[in-house]
Order: structure tokens, then sequence, then C-alpha cells
């Protein structure tokens, strides 16, 4: 999927009006700390280095602005959020890191979906659940939500199956999605996906934001490799 590999980093910040207006849409990435946050963003975009400013858990807590678009043509934001639940943070970081996030999430003009990164292994933990909660007004006005079910290589085909299940429950009309890094599964699902959301057919709701012009069909980008 080429358009994923067109990803440039365009910002970082620390405070949520430090952020730039962004007038195409904006696909935000959360979860745990640990979860394969990083790991799906640079396997998504192939650039190992991409996401890097949030590796080191907890410490860095910026929102990570990337570009999309071809021929350098901006048409959609990739947000990366820093994890949450990292135990090493102090209590007043992690409840200003709340604060941040949870403004992002309500108020962010343009945020068109969220892709919440689980490990199956874990499932959807309090801190997920508390988050779903604080998007569920705006993903039944339309925001898109999908729930990416990460290091799926650590599971048996039984295992996946029924983690998917379960999570297709929890996750109130969203997608679910199983993925790996390790096997490269789900990847080209995923980013057709976002693809989709960043550039919705003539007709369908609109998720928030300015949609730019549709593309034509036969940008559509069918699934390759
Ligand atoms: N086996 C396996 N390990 C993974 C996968 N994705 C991430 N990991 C590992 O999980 C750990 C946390 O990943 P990272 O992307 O840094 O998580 P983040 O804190 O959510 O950004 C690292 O040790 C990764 O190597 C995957 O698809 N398969
Ligand atoms: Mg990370």
């Amino acid at each position: 999927m080429g358009w994923m590999h067109t990803a440039k980093f365009l910002t970082t910040a620390a405070q949520l009006h430090h952020l730039p207006p962004i007038t195409v849409p904006e696909i935000a990435f959360v979860g745990r700390s640990n979860a394969g946050k990083s790991t799906c963003i640079n396997t998504l975009t192939q650039q190992k280095q991409l996401a890097f400013a949030s590796k080191k858990p907890g410490r860095t807590q910026h929102i990570n602005l990337f570009s999309l678009g071809k021929q350098g043509v901006m048409d959609a934001v990739l947000a990366d959020l820093p994890g949450y639940g990292y135990a090493a943070v102090s209590r007043s970081d992690k409840v200003r890191w709340q604060q941040v996030m949870v403004n992002y999430l309500v108020s962010r003009p343009g945020l068109t979906g969220i892709v919440l990164l689980c490990d199956p292994r874990l499932g959807l933990t309090e801190l997920d659940e508390a988050l779903l909660e604080v998007v569920r007004p705006r993903v039944e006005e339309g925001l898109k939500f999908l729930i990416v079910l990460t290091k799926a290589d650590k599971l048996t085909r039984a295992e996946q199956a029924k983690v998917l299940s379960i999570t297709r429950l929890q996750a109130g009309g969203g997608e679910v999605k199983m993925f790996s890094a390790l096997k490269k599964q789900g990847v080209d699902e995923v980013a057709q996906l976002l693809w989709q959301w960043a550039h919705p057919l003539p007709g369908a709701e609109p998720a928030g934001g300015d949609a730019p012009a549709p593309a034509p069909a036969s940008d559509q980008e069918p699934e390759k490799d």
C-alpha cells in the first residue's frame, strides 16, 4: 500500500493548542504503553524510525504528527499519541497526560478516525475501556474506530479467533483486526481501511473535518503483495 509509505514527520507538540490546525482527515493511534503502537506505525509506513519519538515508554509525552500523501500533496495526517498505563510514570504526569489525551480525543477538529492498539493477550483493559467511553459520543456521530489486536504471532489460530470475537462484542460496532508486525499479518487490511477513512466515497457520511475531494475508483489501491 504505497500511500502509507509516503508518511513523513510533520510536527510534535506537548500540548494540544501547540498542534497546527489540519485541514485534511486526521487519524489517531492510541493504546497502552507496550501494546505495539510504534511497531505497528513503523510497519504500516515501512519506516523503521518514524515512530521513534515515542519509543521510550511514557517519557516522550508528545503528540507526533505525520503527513501522508502522494506526489507531496498531503491528504491525511497520522497522530501518534503516547501510550498510557506505564507504571513507572509519576501520578502527576499520568494525570497531566490523560487530560491532554482526553482533550485531544474530544475536541480535536478534523479527527476522522481512531486506531486503538491492544495486546490480545491482555485484551481491552480498564484504561482502554475508559478511552472507549470518552470517544463514544464522537463515534456515534460518525468518527471511525478500529481496534488493532497486535502481536497475533503470539497466538494460535484458535486463540486469535476467540479474542477476535470477544473484542468485536466489546467494540460496539467498531472494526477489529488482527495484526502482526513480525508475520506481516493484517498490514494491507489495516492500510486499506485507513485509506478508505481518509478518502470517503461520494455520498458516504462525513466523518469530521473537511473531507478532500474523493479519489477516482482506480486510485483505491487494491491489495498488493
Ligand atoms: N512478536 C511480536 N512482537 C511485537 C509485535 N509488535 C510489537 N512487538 C514487541 O512488543 C514490544 C512493544 O512494542 P512497541 O511498538 O514499542 O510498543 P508501544 O509502546 O505501544 O509503542 C516490543 O518489544 C516489540 O518488539 C508483533 O507484531 N509481534
Ligand atoms: Mg511506542
